[in-house]
């Protein structure tokens, strides 16, 4: 086999640093664990499900011989996200790259039938959690003066769809929320980027439709979506770009869709 030269398009600047994971136990985070892992870097794992981030964290450390450090944290939970973040402070755990992963859809109905706790449990995971996490870390970040945030967004937060209003709103706000990060950053030397992905195959659907497995496959029917290793490969490259470049925002879709309402089915 040949091995192909490192030159400066195939260097990793990843092998060391250190990444904090939020939602990891699953999908995008799991992905994210393994990507950066493969790639020498050190781990913080975070989610509700502290069994399945402490089987991952294991396999990974084993694997790749990466640091990992795992905590079972809600990220709508304001106080657990200060006390957490403290923690790692005071461990000299702060992060080089905060993946904010954590986030979901839950229902898919009319605005004026849909369900105030599927609101609740959505506007507290994607915003406010998000807003708690980030609070929490980004002061640590500026006062190092290097930091890279990386914000999971969505097509839903370019594009309403029927039925998706409340989700739709909570990744609107992500893409606010990123924006404003990148303007309130300006002058350091901290990275915000979001990453925005279309139709991915995960426990997204079946998050949305409350476990109905059927109704979750059907959504995936005829099609090939992304997977949670394409998004991480996406993350991979935002997070590895050289220090000067910062990429806003990479919005990203299967082949097979190209728009919230243009998907080809077999
Ligand atoms: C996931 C993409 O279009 O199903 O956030 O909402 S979409």
């Amino acid at each position: 086999m040949i091995a192909f030269p490192k030159t400066k398009y195939s260097m990793n600047r990843l092998t060391g640093k250190r990444v904090l994971i939020t939602g990891a136990s699953a999908g995008i985070g799991e992905a994210c664990a393994n990507a950066f892992a493969e790639s020498g870097a050190d781990l913080l794992l975070s989610a509700r499900r502290i069994e399945r981030v402490e089987e991952l964290a294991t396999r990974l450390s084993e694997d790749h011989g990466v640091e990992v450090h795992t905590a079972k944290l809600d990220v709508t939970d304001s106080p657990a996200v200060t006390a957490y973040v403290e923690e790692i402070a005071d461990a000299n755990l702060v992060p080089d790259i905060l993946i904010n992963n954590a986030g979901k859809a839950v229902g898919l109905d009319l605005l004026h039938e849909g369900s105030l706790d599927d609101w609740e449990d959505m506007i507290d995971t994607n915003i406010k959690g998000l807003l708690y996490v980030s609070r929490a870390i980004i002061p640590h970040m500026v006062s190092r003066d290097s930091g890279h945030v990386i914000n999971i967004g969505s097509i839903a937060g370019r594009w309403v769809y029927p039925k998706g209003a409340v989700y739709n709103a909570t990744k609107f706000a992500v893409w606010a929320l990123n924006e404003g990060m990148n303007i309130d950053l300006v002058g350091t030397r901290i990275r915000v980027s979001s990453v925005d992905p279309g139709m991915t195959e995960t426990e997204f659907s079946e998050v949305r439709f409350h476990g109905d497995k059927d109704r979750a496959d059907k959504v995936y029917e005829g099609t090939q979506p992304l997977t949670g290793d394409d998004i991480a490969d996406a993350i991979l490259y935002v997070a590895n770009t050289p220090e000067h470049v910062d990429i806003i925002n990479l919005v990203m879709m299967p082949t097979q869709q190209r728009h919230a309402f243009v998907l080809h089915r077999e």
